[in-house]
């Protein structure tokens, strides 16, 4: 696997660590970061259940390298922004759940990452902004379908037409994170929660990644036909029908437990 040095993989049982470590220049993401993404996205090891991303020193991310935005012709220009979409399909469509746990800055292409994972968590640093406004271009990877869908099309045209940045506590409120940590201890929130996705049956996590964002796009006859065959589907797989079975005959934990 071509995996570069500014991205650090590690499996730890059942969750895999992927670290953007390229902290000297705020985890600003050049092609070859993004291509690591995709190669370590499309190939998720045996045993891995869940995936946490995170970036080292103290910011998520920064965004596209915007040193490699040279002179691009328009036929580049194209190529590069579908190499992102690409590899955040891969993050969103993958095998297993992506937690991402962001900080200090996560703005521009550092946004496109974390809005393509399945959950946030954030830490009372982080900031969010989409400088694209302000650097007199437009969101290519993937922002402009995911982040409304998130925060709404009015936020996002906020953010993008005023250079506005929104807080920790502004982007729970809003929905870009659903959980809000103190300084440091957005690892072990993500820990936390990667365990529980861990301990999901396969079925249930297959279909929130895969069908429930397809629901969403649909219109409603059809989302609620996929419902049905969705629920249908899961609940005749022995797995359900076992956790089914503890639950009813008292050995299995109650909500909230
Ligand atoms: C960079 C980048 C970068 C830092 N590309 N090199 N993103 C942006 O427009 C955000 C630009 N960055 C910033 O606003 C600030 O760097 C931060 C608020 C994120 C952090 O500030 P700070 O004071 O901690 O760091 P710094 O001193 O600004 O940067 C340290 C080094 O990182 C410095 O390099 P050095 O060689 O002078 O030490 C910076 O040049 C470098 N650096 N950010 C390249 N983004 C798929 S399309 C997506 C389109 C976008 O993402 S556009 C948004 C781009």
């Amino acid at each position: 696997m071509n995996i570069p040095q500014s991205l650090t993989v590690e499996q730890k049982d059942e969750i895999l660590f992927v670290k953007i470590n390229r902290p000297e220049k705020r985890n600003a993401i050049n092609d070859e970061l993004i291509l690591g993404i995709e190669t370590v996205f499309s190939n998720i090891p045996e045993g891995v259940k869940c995936a946490i991303i995170y970036g080292e020193g103290k910011h998520f991310s920064a965004g596209l390298d915007l040193s490699e935005l040279k002179e691009r012709d328009i036929v580049e220009g194209l190529n590069h922004s579908r190499m992102w979409h690409r590899a955040l399909e891969k993050v969103q469509f993958g095998k297993v759940p992506v937690v991402a746990v962001v900080h200090g800055a996560c703005v521009g292409g550092g946004l496109e990452i974390a809005s393509a994972c399945h959950i946030r968590v954030a830490e009372q640093t982080t900031f969010y902004a989409l400088p694209e406004g302000q650097r007199g271009i437009f969101v290519g990877g993937g922002a402009s379908v995911r982040l409304p869908k998130l925060i709404g099309m009015a936020r996002m045209t906020d953010m993008m037409l005023t250079g506005r940045v929104i807080t920790a506590e502004e982007g729970v409120l809003v929905g870009l994170s659903q959980y809000l940590v103190s300084e440091g201890s957005g690892l072990e929130k993500g820990i936390e929660l990667a365990k529980k996705i861990a301990s999901n049956a396969g079925m249930t996590n297959y279909a929130l990644m895969h069908v429930l964002p397809r629901i969403v796009d649909s219109g409603q006859s059809e989302g609620l036909m996929l419902e049905s065959l969705m629920a249908t589907i899961s609940s005749s797989t022995p797995e359900a029908q076992g956790r089914l079975r503890d639950f009813l005959e008292g050995r299995a934990k109650k909500v909230g437990e």
